[in-house]
């Protein structure tokens, strides 16, 4: 019998999803007032969660890159923006 080989990704727990499900994903975990927007706060509290640290500064940065049309908030049209940032600070694997 062979050694039995897993590759844990240590600390990285990653949950895969498609585009879709992360859209409903988002909605249903990062916006906490429910109104369909994404604001900076709401953001930071995300990546606060993870336990990373500059949750405030990473929040500011992700709602930069996401925020098109700079209104302050990632609207549902933006939040396919988010992925990228998600990728990299929230554990999300968005599978294409
Ligand atoms: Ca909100
Ligand atoms: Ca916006």
């Amino acid at each position: 019998m062979g050694i039995l080989k897993l590759r844990i990704h240590q600390g990285t727990s990653k949950v895969e999803m498609t585009m879709e499900e992360f859209k409903k994903w988002v909605l249903r975990n990062l916006d906490a007032d429910q109104d369909g927007k994404i604001t900076k706060d709401e953001l930071a509290e995300a990546v606060g969660r993870r336990g990373e640290w500059f949750a405030g500064l990473k929040a500011w940065k992700g709602m930069r890159s996401a925020d098109s049309n700079r209104n302050g908030v990632v609207d549902d049209i933006e939040i396919t923006n988010l992925a990228e940032f998600a990728q990299k600070h929230l554990g999300i694997m968005i599978k294409s």
